[in-house]
């Protein structure tokens, strides 16, 4: 196969439903007979994982702003380098649950980070790549927080921030579809799922063509 892959990112709040609809999507793509690789971030990859573990789940000492957003595109260079480029340069399609825009929307608008600064790490560590497709699952904070702490299990470091927040994580998400509209394409999750599904079968037909 010698086509370039196709790119595509799935992005939102806590609890919108980003892993519920990862696996409809990759067997959406793989019935209309295109090679998928599913992966995510911060992971993707033994080194970038663990970087995962450290961001999620580091409570001995404080993770300062700086520190966390350096992990976010240290773990972000390892998984491109290892994984996304490599795949999209034989023809695979890759899924990404979470890329850059959460930088922007998590550590911009959560944490306060500059956006400039995070658009220099960006350039720095991707130069010109970025997603084709960017799937935006958006729901009421409240709807998401809810959902997300129906699930069983501890909450992590950014599941247990309180409603201020995520009300600036979900506004930086929506000025960033506002800015990015050909490529982020917003999903109103807050509907029956397959509601849901059918408006990402419908996002995603143009890249088919
Ligand atoms: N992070 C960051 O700060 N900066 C970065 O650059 C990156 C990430 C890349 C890990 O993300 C954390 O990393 C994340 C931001 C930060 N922290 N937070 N919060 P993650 O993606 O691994 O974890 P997550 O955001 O916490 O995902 P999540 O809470 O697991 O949400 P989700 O995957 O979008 O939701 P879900 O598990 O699919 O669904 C939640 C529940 O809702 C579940 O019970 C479903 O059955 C239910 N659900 C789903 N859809 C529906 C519909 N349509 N109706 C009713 N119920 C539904």
């Amino acid at each position: 196969m010698n086509s370039k892959g196709k790119f595509i990112t799935l992005e939102g709040g806590e609890g919108v439903g980003k892993t519920t609809n990862v696996p409809f999507i990759k067997d959406y793509l793989l019935s209309q007979n295109i090679p998928v690789v599913v992966t995510r971030e911060p992971g993707g990859t033994q080194l970038a994982e663990k970087i995962r573990d450290l961001l999620l789940h580091s409570n001995d000492e404080a993770v300062t702003s700086h520190a966390e957003i350096l992990l976010m595109f240290a773990a972000r260079a390892q998984h491109l380098n290892h994984v996304i480029k490599p795949a999209l340069a034989q023809g695979q399609w890759v899924l990404c649950d979470r890329f850059t825009d959460a930088t922007y929307a998590y550590q911009g608008g959560g944490r306060g980070m500059s956006l400039e600064a995070i658009q220099w790490l960006e350039n720095f560590v991707q130069a010109d790549l970025r997603p084709d497709l960017t799937l935006l699952l958006d729901v009421p904070v409240v709807t998401g927080m809810a959902r997300a702490k129906n699930r069983a299990g501890q909450l992590d470091r950014f599941e247990s921030e309180q409603l201020e927040f995520f009300n600036r994580v979900r506004q930086v998400y929506l000025n960033q579809a506002q800015q990015y509209p050909e490529r982020i394409k917003i999903i109103q999750a807050d509907q029956a799922l397959t509601v849901v599904q059918q408006a990402i079968v419908g996002a995603l037909k143009p890249l088919l063509v």
